[in-house]
C-alpha cells in the first residue's frame, strides 16, 4: 500500500441510461441534473481501452450534488474528501440527493470519456472495496489483470452474476505495448500466472503490480492523441487533456 496521498484521477462517465431498477430509486430526486459515476484511476493513459465500469453489488453509494447541473454517484466517503478538494460549489459541504445500492446500477448505460467505446455497460466486481477511491472502477481488461479476470467471469457466468451477456461483449483493445507482453498485457499475464478468476487475489496482486512497472516503465501508447509516445509521457498529458474537457478531476485521498 502507498504511503502518504494517493494522486488519483476521477473520470466522469455519464449516465445514458438509467438501469430500470436505479431509474425508479431516483427519478425525481436529482432536480434534472447529468447523472455521472465517477471512477477513480491511476491508469488516466489507459482510458482509451474501457470496455465497462464496475460497482460492488452491495456497497451504498450516494448521489451528490456537485452543482445545479452534474450530479456524481460515489461513495460517501469519497464525496466527503471531495467536498474539501473543490469539487463541489460549496467548500466542505455534501448535499446528498438520494442513496442507491451498487446491485441497483448495474446494467446502466454510461459514457466512458476517451473510450474507443463510446458507451459501456455497469457490471459487478468482487474485489471493489468500499475503502478505497470512488467505489466505482473503470474497466481496462487489456491492462488491468483485476479487470480482465473479472469480465471472464462475467461472460462465463452470466446468469450467476444476473448480468444481459451483451453488457460483457466489448472486447479488450489495445492500448499501450511493452517488449515483453505486447499489447494485451493483462491478459498475457493472466494466462502466465494462470488466474481462472477475480478470485485468485494473490495471483492477482502479483500480476497487478507487474503490469503497472512494465506499463508504466515500458510502455509505448499505440492510441489516441499521444500514440507513438512512451506511457511515462503519455500519462500525465491524457491526464490533462481529460480534465481540459470537463471528462475528469483530480481526486486525492
Ligand atoms: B486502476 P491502489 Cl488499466 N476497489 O484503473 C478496488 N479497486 C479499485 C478501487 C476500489 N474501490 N478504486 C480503484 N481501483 C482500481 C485502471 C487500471 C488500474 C489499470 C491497471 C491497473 C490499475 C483501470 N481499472 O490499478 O490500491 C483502479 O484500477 C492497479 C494499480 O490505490 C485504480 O487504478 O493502488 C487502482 O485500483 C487503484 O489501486
Amino acid at each position: 500500500e502507498a504511503i502518504g496521498p494517493q494522486e488519483y484521477t476521477g473520470i466522469k462517465m455519464e449516465i445514458v441510461e438509467w438501469s430500470p431498477e436505479a431509474k425508479t430509486a431516483i427519478a425525481d430526486k436529482i432536480g434534472g441534473r447529468k447523472v455521472f459515476l465517477v471512477a477513480a484511476t491511476l491508469r488516466p493513459e489507459t482510458m482509451y481501452g474501457q470496455t465497462n465500469c464496475f460497482v460492488g453489488t452491495s456497497i451504498k453509494y450516494g448521489v451528490f450534488a456537485a452543482n445545479d447541473k452534474e450530479a456524481y454517484v460515489c461513495t460517501l466517503r469519497a464525496a466527503r474528501n471531495m467536498a474539501f478538494q473543490g469539487t463541489f460549489d460549496v467548500r466542505g459541504q455534501i448535499n446528498q440527493l438520494t442513496e442507491i445500492e451498487g446491485s441497483k446500477i448495474v446494467g446502466s448505460k454510461i459514457a466512458a470519456p476517451f473510450s474507443v467505446y463510446p458507451e459501456v455497460y455497469v457490471l459487478p466486481m468482487e474485489n471493489v472495496l468500499a475503502t478505497k477511491g470512488t467505489g466505482v472502477v473503470t474497466s481496462v481488461p487489456s491492462d488491468s489483470p483485476d479487470d480482465y479476470a473479472t469480465l471472464m467471469d462475467l461472460r462465463k457466468k452470466a446468469e450467476y452474476y444476473k448480468i444481459d451477456p451483451s453488457w460483457a461483449s466489448f472486447d479488450p483493445v489495445p492500448v499501450l505495448r511493452t517488449p515483453t507482453y505486447g499489447d494485451m498485457t493483462a491478459p498475457a499475464l493472466v494466462k502466465k500466472l494462470k488466474i481462472n478468476s477475480q478470485k485468485d487475489k494473490t495471483q492477482l496482486a502479483e500480476a497487478k503490480e507487474i503490469a503497472y512497472k512494465e506499463g508504466f516503465y515500458s510502455g509505448i501508447m499505440v492510441v489516441g492523441e499521444f500514440s507513438g509516445e512512451p506511457v511515462q509521457e503519455a500519462k500525465n498529458k491524457v491526464r490533462a487533456s481529460m480534465i481540459e474537457k470537463g471528462f475528469a478531476f483530480a481526486y486525492a485521498e
